[in-house]
C-alpha cells in the first residue's frame, strides 16, 4: 500500500466540496490504489454540517481514506498536505461589485496563504477554486514565498470543459473528438475561449464547423455566460461540474494530458504571450506524468485573438491593483 497523499479542501461544507470530497475519497482524482487523508477546513459557524459530511464520508467505508481531519483552523488544515483544493470564500452578495469581493475575499486568501507556507508539505500544489479565483491565488501565492511558483493555480478547467462541450454539440462530434481548447485570462465574463487552436477529430475547427460567424459571436458567449445562466435556471451555482473539473484538474497535474493535446489552467505568467509577469492568468498547459508542466508556446495569435486576450488581461490588472496593499512580494 502507497502512504497516503493529504489533500485539504476549504469550504468543505458548501455544495462544491459536497460533490468533491466523495469522488476524491472514491480515488477518482488521485488514482484508485493511491490512500488518502482528508483535511476538511470549515469556518467555526459551519462545523455542524461539515460533521455531518464526515458522518458521510464513514458511511461509504472507502477502502482508500485513512483519516478525515476537520478543522476551522488553517494551520491545522494544511498540516503537511500535498493538494490543497481552496474551494471556500464568501458569495457575491446582493447589489455586490465585482471589486467588493475582491476586497471581501481577499484577506481569506492572505491567511491561508501564510498557514499553507508555514505547514503545507514542501512539494505541495494548490489549486484556487472560490472566486474570483486568479486574484485570490495571486494573494495566496503572493503570502507563501516558501512554495513554488509553479505550484499555484487557479481553476479555468469548467470553462475548458464548457468550450469543449459547446464545440461537440456544434459539431455533432463526441466530446473526445475535441482538442486543444484553450482558455485564455481570467475566470470571468472577458475569458477568450479560443476556438482558433482547437481542433475537432484532428481538423482545426474554422475546417469542421465552418461558421467563423458563429465561432466569434455565439460560442464565445455562451462559456462566457455559462455559470450565469446555471444560476438562472438552477438558483444555485454550478456545482458538480465545478467539482468535477476540480477533479479533473488535479488528475491531469498528477498524470498528464494526452499526447498531442493540452489543457487549460491559471497560472502565475512568466511573460508568455506578451501576458504581464507575475498575474495569475490561464494559458494553454502541457502536462507530463508526475505534474511537471509547462506553457504551450509558439501558437500564432490572430488580430481578433489578440483583442480578446487583451481586454482580459486589462481586467486582471486592475484585479491586481485592488488588493497590491495584499500582495507580500
Ligand atoms: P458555497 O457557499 O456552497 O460554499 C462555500 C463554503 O465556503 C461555505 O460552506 C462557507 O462556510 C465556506 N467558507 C467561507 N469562508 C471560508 C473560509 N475563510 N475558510 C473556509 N471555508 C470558508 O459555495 P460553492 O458553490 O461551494 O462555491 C465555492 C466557490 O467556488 C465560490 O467562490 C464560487 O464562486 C466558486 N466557483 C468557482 C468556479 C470556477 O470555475 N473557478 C466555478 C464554480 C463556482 O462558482
Amino acid at each position: 500500500m502507497k502512504p497516503p497523499l493529504r489533500v485539504a479542501v476549504t469550504g468543505a461544507a458548501g455544495q462544491i466540496s459536497y460533490n468533491l470530497i466523495f469522488s476524491i475519497a472514491n480515488g477518482d482524482m488521485l488514482g484508485p490504489d493511491q490512500p488518502v487523508a482528508l483535511h476538511l477546513l470549515e469556518i467555526p459557524i459551519a462545523m455542524d454540517g461539515l460533521r455531518g459530511v464526515a458522518m458521510e464520508i464513514d458511511d461509504c467505508a472507502f477502502p482508500l481514506v485513512t483519516e478525515i481531519v476537520l478543522t476551522s483552523d488553517p494551520a491545522v488544515a494544511f498540516k503537511g498536505v500535498h493538494w490543497a483544493l481552496l474551494v471556500g470564500s464568501k458569495p457575491r452578495g446582493k447589489g455586490m461589485e465585482r471589486n467588493d469581493l475582491i476586497r471581501e475575499n481577499g484577506p481569506i486568501f492572505v491567511s491561508q496563504g501564510k498557514a499553507l507556507n508555514d505547514n503545507a508539505a514542501a512539494d505541495v500544489k494548490v489549486l484556487v477554486v472560490g472566486n474570483p479565483c486568479n486574484t485570490n491565488c495571486l494573494i495566496a501565492q503572493r503570502n507563501a514565498p516558501r512554495i513554488p511558483r509553479d505550484h499555484w493555480f487557479a481553476m479555468t478547467r469548467l470553462d475548458h470543459n464548457r468550450a469543449i462541450a459547446q464545440l461537440a454539440i456544434k459539431s455533432k462530434r463526441p466530446v473526445a473528438s475535441v482538442t486543444n481548447m484553450t482558455i485564455w485570462g481570467n475566470h470571468s465574463a472577458t475569458q477568450y475561449p479560443d476556438f482558433q487552436h482547437a481542433r475537432i477529430d484532428g481538423k482545426p475547427t474554422m475546417e469542421a464547423i465552418g461558421d467563423r460567424a458563429w465561432l466569434e459571436t455565439d460560442f464565445i458567449s455562451t462559456v462566457q455566460q455559462r455559470g450565469a445562466r446555471v444560476i438562472e435556471a438552477r438558483g444555485k451555482s454550478s456545482a458538480a461540474s465545478a467539482a468535477n473539473a476540480a477533479m479533473g484538474h488535479v488528475h491531469t497535474f498528477t498524470f498528464g494530458t494526452a499526447p498531442g493535446d493540452w489543457t487549460s489552467a491559471a497560472v502565475v505568467s512568466d511573460g508568455s504571450y506578451g501576458v504581464p509577469e507575475g498575474i495569475v492568468s490561464s494559458f494553454p498547459i502541457r502536462v507530463k506524468k508526475g505534474g511537471a508542466w509547462e506553457i504551450v508556446q509558439g501558437l500564432d495569435i490572430d488580430a481578433f485573438g489578440r483583442e480578446k486576450l487583451k481586454k482580459t488581461i486589462v481586467e486582471l490588472e486592475a484585479e491586481r491593483e485592488v488588493v497590491r496593499d495584499l500582495l507580500q512580494r
